[in-house]
């Protein structure tokens, strides 16, 4: 951590400068604008889709757009960036030099905040563990609010002047996060994702780890060993305890995870079985130990067990993750929208081997990917598609690249098909399903080379889905 950074309050008295115009940036000048702090806003791009609604809200601010200009900026001595914008860059690096204070939405709200913080990142789970826990939390009596990367701004949540706040966290929020505090945070997993902001994927991992800097409790599963090493070496200078969750590991490498998932079926607290996993509505086995996550992030909180347990097997998800969209002739469709990078299509794939204990001999899998891949290397996800998958339909910018990762790993030419639309993309997956196969639209890409977000991209292929198995209803009730 640097130390001068985290020393470093932030001061209302000062004129400062928020930089995006997006979610972030309204909601940090919406917050400034409460304590009457002055502020201008800048945005790289000539027209913002935001520019008319800011110069309405904020009449009195200076609104500054397109080309960042150092000259201009360099009158702030205050800046929050926005996370879509890297501050690795030469521009950020000088205004530091001179003094400046360049910090993001999450470092402000962790000055300001009172109450309790629960704090999460990794490459992928982050989402659904974090309305877990908000979740549970919720159901057992607490005032809880979740936000962050999820979705409604830090600073936003204050407003509901909650007894709990829980925080997703992304990479890019923490690089500019120096003082966070928090009682429970963890790093649920790593794998592959945007590579091209990071120099490799160790330089991405420690950015994630920032999360653990002033925990008092460090949730982290002992098989993300590079971490958990990390994390060991910290203990004897830092203060905090560790709580482990994960598999069970055969005894040579037993580890003491008080948060275990025996045989991918039964989880279990201290050696004793509090949930089946078939009493979960999320399936996979990801999803257990997203649900093993949420229940270690909790237990400073000493909440009543078995409300828990009610709570997380009433919580069946959210929209855009594996979410079941119809099925036809014996074909079920799933939306993986979320599914944006390698880690995340694997570990879906591989989920509905264990949802159906299908073997994946049988290749049951159709799978619709594709999209921008942020400089990701394809290899393992070429590797999984050979062993695991049907039929690929490929589709947007780097399509390509996954196609070849998978023919190096021998999979077959014949097994791909490319296409230029989602309508394509099912249809075609349609015809080359049998009765029992499922198709399963998870990109391993970031959408947008042909969508606004992963949410209208999940939101066509339902839309898709839904018009073909209309028509082939009506079909089949004509013909009856
Ligand atoms: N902008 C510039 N110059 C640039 C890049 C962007 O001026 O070089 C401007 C854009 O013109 C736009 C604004 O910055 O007006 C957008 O800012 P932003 O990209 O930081 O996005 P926000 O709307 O503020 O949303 C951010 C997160 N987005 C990103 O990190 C890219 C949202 O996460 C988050 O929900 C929101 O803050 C509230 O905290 C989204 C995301 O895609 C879901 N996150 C990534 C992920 O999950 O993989 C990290
Ligand atoms: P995030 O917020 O980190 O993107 P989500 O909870 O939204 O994560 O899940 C996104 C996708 O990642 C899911 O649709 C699923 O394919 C995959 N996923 C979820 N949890 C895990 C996990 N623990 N490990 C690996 N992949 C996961």
């Amino acid at each position: 951590m640097n130390k001068n950074i985290a020393d470093k309050l932030f001061d209302f008295s000062i004129a400062t400068l928020i930089v995006g115009m997006g979610g972030t940036g309204l909601s940090c000048a919406r917050y400034l604008k409460k304590r009457n702090c002055a502020f201008a806003i800048a945005d790289s791009r000539q027209a913002p889709t935001a520019f008319e609604c800011v110069k309405k809200e904020f009449e009195t601010s200076r609104i500054i757009t397109g080309e960042f200009d150092y000259e201009v900026f360099k009158n702030y001595k205050q800046i929050i960036v926005s996370p879509g914008i890297s501050v690795r860059s030469e521009l950020f690096s000088s205004l530091r030099a001179q003094g400046c204070l360049v910090i993001g939405d999450i470092e402000l709200f962790t000055q300001v905040v009172e109450k309790p913080v629960i704090a999460i990142t990794g490459s992928n789970g982050k989402s659904t563990v974090t309305t877990l826990v908000e979740k549970i939390a919720q159901d057992c009596g607490i005032k809880a609010i979740a936000g962050g990367n999820l979705g409604i701004p830090a600073l936003d949540l204050l407003e509901s002047q909650s007894d709990l706040y829980i925080l997703e966290l992304s990479s890019f929020q923490l690089e500019t996060t120096y003082s966070l505090k928090t009682i429970a945070a963890t790093v649920l997993n790593i794998s592959e994702d945007h590579m091209d902001r990071y120099t490799d994927l160790d330089d991405y991992r420690q950015v994630k780890e920032r999360i653990y800097n002033n925990t008092e409790n460090a949730i982290i599963n002992p098989q993300e060993e590079i971490t958990f090493e990390r994390l060991k070496q910290r203990i004897d200078t830092e203060e905090f305890s560790m709580i482990l969750f994960g598999e069970a590991l055969s005894s040579a490498q037993e580890l003491n995870c008080e948060f275990e998932l025996l045989d991918g079926e039964v989880l279990t607290q201290a050696n004793k079985n509090i949930l089946q996993a078939k009493e979960i509505k999320l399936k996979g086995k990801y999803n257990y130990l997203n649900v093993l996550a949420a229940l270690a992030l909790l237990k400073p909180l000493h909440l009543d067990l078995e409300q828990q347990i009610e709570s997380i097997k009433n919580y069946s998800g959210l929209p855009h993750r594996c979410e079941w969209v119809d099925s036809i002739n014996g074909v079920d469709f799933y939306n993986d929208s979320k599914g944006t990078n390698t880690g995340a299509t694997i570990a879906a794939i591989d989920g509905f081997e264990m949802n159906d204990g299908l073997a994946h001999d049988k290749r049951t899998v159709i799978l619709i990917a594709g999209g921008v891949g942020k400089d990701a290397d394809f290899k393992e996800l070429g590797k999984v598609i050979k062993k695991k998958i049907k039929f690929t339909i490929l589709m947007g910018i780097d399509a390509q690249q996954i196609k070849a990762s998978a023919l190096n790993a021998g999979a077959m030419n014949d097994e791909f098909y490319n296409v230029s639309s989602m309508h394509d993309a099912v249809v075609i997956a349609k015809g080359l399903a049998k009765s029992g196969d499922v198709i399963l639209f998870s990109p391993a890409c970031a959408s947008f080379d042909m969508y606004q977000n992963y949410m209208k991209r999940g939101d066509d292929f339902k839309k898709n889905v839904l018009l073909l198995t209309a028509a082939l209803k009506d079909e089949l009730k004509n013909v009856s």
